[in-house]
């Protein structure tokens, strides 16, 4: 396929390479700052380098996922424009640590992640908590519902899977919020995987349940988060639905001001990440599916996971950075 035909139906497959760049960058940053107690420091030196790296792309990048507005987040705020200015036009979400208390507290699965999507194909989320309900690939659509009960969804996945409900493993975010999910989960029988931080690394283990050991992911988490995830989730396959938790008229007003007029509306991963995206996450922490970066003497490895939506290819990339002046 040559270059042009390339761009007319999706993004420059080049970019599969150029991204894992940006987020090995960030990861091994925010891995020097591992285990310190300072989550601050650790997503700061992230995002300068996952900036710093996206800065050296041929795009003309607009982030739409990023640290925050303008005024509060210097750098990669919601409307910053990356790349070099020069190339294909994309929109971008980012998190250059997700999981930021994670890495302070040394813990598994904190991330450096980024997607790269066609302009105008990722949903402008604003920072509010979105419902979420995610399984992985392989099964008919519609046999989860955002608004049917727990016991529901996971009898219909178990069914589906040919297992007891029992052997089932749920994963949710360990929050005082969760405690009548909680409940009504274990009341199935099934098993809950709670985890202090980290839904996108959640949602993405869903994909994978042989490996990672969970087989769903429930409950409230960022919006942010839920917008990288569903562009995870376009390029593996699965099943995911989330809702703005728009529950005050401050929120509504903000999320109008984004574009969305009905706040109760269930986006499936399909509406939050349309058309052809691409997705990197490299593991800063050890976690389920990616190790985290190791630094040695001599090299610093990285494990770096990139998905890309209209091929379905995921690629696991184990990089060995001799070159550690760069970092
Ligand atoms: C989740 C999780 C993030 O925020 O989205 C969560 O994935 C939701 O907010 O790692 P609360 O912490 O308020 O529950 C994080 O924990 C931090 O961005």
């Amino acid at each position: 396929m040559n270059m042009a035909q390339n761009i007319a139906t999706g993004l420059d497959r080049i970019f599969t390479m150029e991204v894992v760049r940006v987020t090995e960058r960030a990861a091994v940053a925010a891995a020097r700052l591992r285990g310190r107690g300072d989550e601050k420091a650790a997503d700061q030196v992230a995002v300068d380098a996952m900036r710093q790296e996206l800065n050296r792309l041929a795009i003309k990048g607009t982030v739409v996922i990023g640290e925050g507005e303008r005024d509060e987040a210097p750098m990669l705020y919601i409307g910053e424009e990356v790349g070099t200015g020069k190339g294909l036009a994309v929109d971008i979400a980012l998190d250059p640590l997700e999981g930021t208390t994670i890495c302070a507290k040394n813990l598994p699965n904190a991330l450096a992640v980024i997607a790269i999507a066609e302009k105008g194909s990722l949903l402008f989320a604003p920072d509010v908590y979105m419902d979420k309900i995610a399984i992985g690939p392989g099964y008919a659509e519609g046999i989860i519902d955002i608004d049917a009960p727990p016991v529901e969804n996971i009898a219909n996945l178990a069914k589906a899977k040919g297992v007891a409900v029992s052997d089932i493993t749920a994963c949710i975010l360990d929050r005082p919020r969760h405690t009548k999910l909680i409940d009504a989960v274990r009341a199935t029988g099934a098993a809950i995987r709670l985890i202090g931080d980290g839904d996108v690394a959640g949602v993405i283990h869903t994909t994978d349940p042989d490996e990672t050991g969970i087989d769903i992911y429930l409950g409230t988490g960022g919006a942010p988060e839920g917008v990288l995830a569903a562009a995870a989730l376009r390029c593996t396959g699965g099943q995911m639905q989330g809702r703005l938790i728009l529950d005050t008229p401050e929120k509504v007003a903000r999320a109008e001001k984004m574009g969305i007029s009905d706040p109760k509306r269930v986006y499936r991963a399909q509406d939050m990440a349309r058309g052809d995206v691409l997705f990197a996450a490299t593991g800063v922490t050890d976690g389920n599916l990616l190790d985290g970066v190791k630094f040695g003497r001599t090299f610093i490895t990285t494990h770096t996971i990139v998905l890309r939506s209209s091929s379905r290819t995921v690629r696991e990339i184990r990089a060995r950075h001799q070159d550690l002046e760069k970092f």
